[in-house]
């Protein structure tokens, strides 16, 4: 690791750089007079305060660590001299905010040399602050969490997400179609981070999805692992590395390999 790089320091920092957005965030959510603009496709929505946040974070932790590089879903690209590179995802879950639905979170990650060491996903909606830092365990709201011992798929209750391409949420239905009847039922709570981080505290057994970028993973992945889950890619235990074309797989230790299997022969690899 970086020299003089404290993994519970950076944690605190994306705590409360995360809190400081996400309550920004709070304030708008649901407001009738959002302006939103969209970006790869028709329901992929960005407003401008996911822009806000994205500035608001950024500049926290410029004046808190100017060496740093950061990287955010809104265009943030601020190359690292100090080894410590952020990823911001400012409003994960932007359908869920513009409703103003409990999901919407705001992710911080800090990754050094290609790790993610320290996070925190706050979703203010539901009154939560998840954190974690490699190797010291993960908390929601200050108390640690660890993910279910659930292992038969069918008493499994799973999480997944659609993308915003109408073809691959086509593929993403039919991979449903398969999965629905072979788990206890399925959650679509509208954010990865939030997604991963409920595998942590057991709000979840498992979950799986194809198509993330980074931002929408890295914080509530570490999440996740530090409340004793395994997460990796349906394809094995390396996570995607960012390309959003693998999908990542979370759950219990006596969960996964199953999980894994089942959404790998339901085609989530292709979706
Ligand atoms: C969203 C995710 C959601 C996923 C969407 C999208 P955004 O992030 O968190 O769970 O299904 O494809 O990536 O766009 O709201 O930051």
């Amino acid at each position: 690791m970086a020299q003089g790089v404290d993994p519970l320091e950076l944690r605190d920092l994306a705590v409360a750089v995360a809190t400081l957005g996400a309550d920004r965030m709070a304030a708008r959510a649901g407001a009738r007079d959002l302006r939103v603009v969209t970006k790869t496709t028709a329901t992929d929505p960005v407003t401008e305060v996911d822009r806000e946040v994205e500035d608001l974070i950024v500049s926290a932790l410029v004046a808190a660590r100017p060496g740093d590089g950061a990287v955010g879903e809104e265009g943030a690209d601020r190359p690292s001299a100090s080894g410590v590179r952020w990823l911001v995802d400012p409003i994960d879950g932007t359908v869920d905010f513009l409703y103003g639905i409990p999901g919407c979170n705001v992710s911080v990650a800090a990754e050094v040399e290609g790790t993610v060491v320290a996070g925190a996903v706050v979703d203010p909606l539901h009154g939560d602050a998840f954190a974690a830092a490699q190797g010291l365990g993960a908390t929601r709201n200050g108390t640690p969490i660890a993910c279910t011992t659930v292992a038969d798929p069918a008493l499994a209750l799973i999480g997944t997400g659609f993308g915003y391409d109408p073809a691959r949420r086509r593929r993403q239905a039919q991979v449903l179609v398969e999965v629905l009847p072979q788990v206890r039922d399925i959650r679509r709570v509208g954010a990865a981070a939030i997604d991963l981080c409920w595998v942590g505290c057991g709000r979840l057994d498992g979950y799986y999805e194809r198509g993330l970028q980074v931002w929408d993973w890295a914080a509530g992945a570490l999440v996740a692992t530090e409340a004793g889950s395994v997460v990796g890619s349906v394809d094995g235990l390396n996570l995607p590395g960012g390309l959003p074309d693998a999908c990542i797989v979370a759950a219990g230790p006596a969960l996964f390999e199953s999980l894994r299997t089942l959404v790998a022969d339901a085609g989530a690899g292709r979706a």
